[in-house]
């Protein structure tokens, strides 16, 4: 595990985005832990949140001519995003995002930002089932452009709709890399190195009963 990847944890626990017990998920699974980066709310967590997409950005080694944030969450993590990959590289990567409505007047459309054109990375918060990506890839394809990959905060590294993982159907259907920040082995790692501090042989049972059943 990378350093920033370390950090990017540790700020995800502190911050409360990270969290264990019992939570109820988009496909119906129980799970003994979730993810939630809506809870970087405010404009130094963002700024933070930024920083570690555009590392994981730039360690992908994937270079888009822009990048898509599907709404609503996928709005502030462009914006961030790009900010701080500008600050980092003092590369310029212009960013879009939809409506979820369409307007009628003004400017009309459903695209907001630079022209959907070229290679496109798709931003995320986290895929466990896959089921959002397809929309985002319909968008990007209907403006004449190439989805050129996926950047999410986590992975949880979970099956799909079949028995393979939901990034590699993402990957196999579209034709394009999968690229998170994080994986589910990343903080089992770290669960594992920080145990005494986290409680977390408790923890750890529960992840692995989890992926008993859904893992990949
Ligand atoms: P899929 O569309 O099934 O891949 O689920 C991804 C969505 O689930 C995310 O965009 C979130 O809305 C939500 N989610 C989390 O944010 N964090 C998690 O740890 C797990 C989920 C989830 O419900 O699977």
């Amino acid at each position: 595990m990378l350093d920033y990847q370390k950090d990017f944890i540790s700020y995800a626990l502190e911050c409360g985005v990270l969290k264990f017990g019992e939570f109820q998920l988009k496909s119906g699974r129980t799970s003994p832990y979730f993810f939630n980066t809506g809870l970087f709310n405010t404009g130094a967590q963002l700024g933070k949140l930024g920083q570690f997409y555009a590392q994981a950005l730039i360690q992908s080694g994937i270079k888009p001519d822009i990048l898509y944030g599907p709404a609503y969450k996928g709005i502030p993590l462009v914006s961030a995003t790009s900010i701080a990959y500008a600050q980092l590289t003092g590369g310029d990567i212009p960013f879009a995002f939809n409506r979820k409505e369409a307007k009628d007047h003004g400017e009309g459309g459903s695209l907001v930002g630079a022209p959907l054109q070229g290679k496109v990375l798709i931003l995320d918060d986290v895929i466990t089932a896959g089921t959002s990506v397809r929309e985002s890839v319909d968008i990007i394809k209907n403006a004449h452009a190439t989805p050129a990959g996926v950047l999410i905060a986590l992975d949880r590294q979970e099956k799909g709709q079949n028995d393979v993982s939901a990034i590699s159907e993402v990957e196999d259907r579209f034709a394009m890399p999968v690229v998170a920040i994080i994986t589910l082995a990343n903080i089992i790692e770290y669960l594992t190195a920080n145990a005494e501090a986290l409680n977390a042989p408790l923890l750890l049972d529960a992840i692995k009963d989890y992926q008993r059943l859904y893992g990949v």
